[in-house]
């Protein structure tokens, strides 16, 4: 079994750094296309065989230190009673989306084990393949609030900060049943066998400090309090959050995602004994081989006084990323940081 990931989620010693990669199971992977091919993407992420197939690829292909679930952090929502649909081309669309009380009030907090088994029962079936650790995950409350409020991905976020500054407290509960319903699932996804979990603020990075703090963080901090009885470390990513390091640093997360937009370095010295994940550039991986190399030396370097260091790209890599730039990071990576 190679823990070197989970010693450095615990901030402990390593030979070499780990890395995992954002989305590693993923369009950029013919092999991943050649399963989704014959399944649509919620049948895929509904079939647990299919799932770890297309979870093992990166670690046999790449690799890397650590394995994430196939999943997506829309299937709870899902599940809570609102439909989803995926379009080609277009992304997720919830055609029902939430703007009222009355709207929420028909969403239930599911049961994970009967409305999400098939995650759980990807979990078991991938601990029984994988040498590597198992990274569970989830999406952050704010994050998965602004699909169901916006039926969708948006580039402004209109609806949501419509409904956060004139219907506060309607948003609020709303963001009560999804912490609820993430609790819940995240505490199964422990128990079924995910041995490290990460949250995703995927829009985290859209909030003002302010806002953050009142309408996101308390939310995140209460999960992860709640998560601390299973013993396992918890990575918060809360992307384009430079600005919001410190108060993500206050979630009580074992580890912090950072995107590229921050230096390793810098970051380090504004936060206190937690780990570090990130935080290569995605589209650096277009950079040619020995420039590729020198950017990932220069964040090893950057990194050297974190106290845990897990290599990662600063989001999730781009689909049309050659999978050899891939390999070939994970491979400097490793090099590299043996020295
Ligand atoms: O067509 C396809 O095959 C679907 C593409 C795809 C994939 C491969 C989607 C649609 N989701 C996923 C898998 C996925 N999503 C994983 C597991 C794979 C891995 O990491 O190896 C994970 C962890 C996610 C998480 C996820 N889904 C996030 C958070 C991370 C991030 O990128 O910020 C978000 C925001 C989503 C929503 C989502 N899923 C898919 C799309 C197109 C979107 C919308 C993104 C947006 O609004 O811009």
């Amino acid at each position: 079994m190679n823990d070197t990931f989970l010693k450095a989620c615990r901030g402990q010693k390593t030979d070499y750094t780990p890395i995992w990669i954002m989305r590693q199971a993923g369009r950029y992977l013919p092999e991943y296309q050649k399963v989704r091919g014959n399944v649509t993407f919620l049948e895929l992420c509904k079939t647990p065989e299919l799932c770890v197939e297309v979870t093992l690829q990166p670690i046999d292909i790449l690799k890397v230190d650590a394995a994430i679930l196939f999943s997506d952090i829309l299937i709870p929502l899902e599940a809570m009673g609102t439909p989803l649909e995926f379009h080609e081309g277009r992304g997720p669309v919830f055609p029902e989306p939430i703007k009222s009380q009355t709207d929420l009030d028909k969403l239930i907090i599911p049961d994970p084990e009967e409305h999400t088994g098939f995650v759980m029962e990807t979990i078991k079936l991938l601990r029984k393949e994988l040498k590597v650790p198992l990274i569970g995950f989830s999406g952050a409350p704010f994050t998965c609030a602004t699909y169901l409020i916006e039926g969708g991905s948006s580039k402004v976020f209109w609806e949501t900060k419509k409904m956060m500054y004139t219907a506060p407290d309607l948003f609020h509960n709303m963001m009560r049943k999804i912490t609820d319903t993430t609790t819940l699932y995240l505490k199964a996804q422990a128990k079924a066998g995910a041995q490290a979990l990460q949250i995703f603020d995927s829009w985290a990075g859209i909030l003002a400090p302010r806002d953050f703090k009142t309408f996101a963080l308390p939310y995140v901090k209460e999960i992860i309090r709640d998560l601390k009885d299973t013993g396992l470390p918890i990575i918060y990513f809360a992307n384009n959050g430079a600005t919001l390091l410190e108060l993500s640093e206050s979630s009580g997360a074992d580890v912090l995602g950072l995107d590229w937009r921050i230096n390793i370095g810098d970051a380090a010295q504004r936060v206190g004994d937690v780990a570090l994940q990130g935080n290569l550039d995605p589209f650096s991986l277009l950079l040619p081989k020995n420039e590729l190399k020198k950017r990932i030396a220069a964040i090893l370097d950057d990194a050297k006084d974190v106290k845990g260091h897990i290599f990662n790209l600063g989001h999730g890599i781009h689909q049309f990323t050659p999978p050899e730039q891939a390999i070939a990071a994970v491979e400097y990576v490793h090099e590299l940081s043996r020295k």
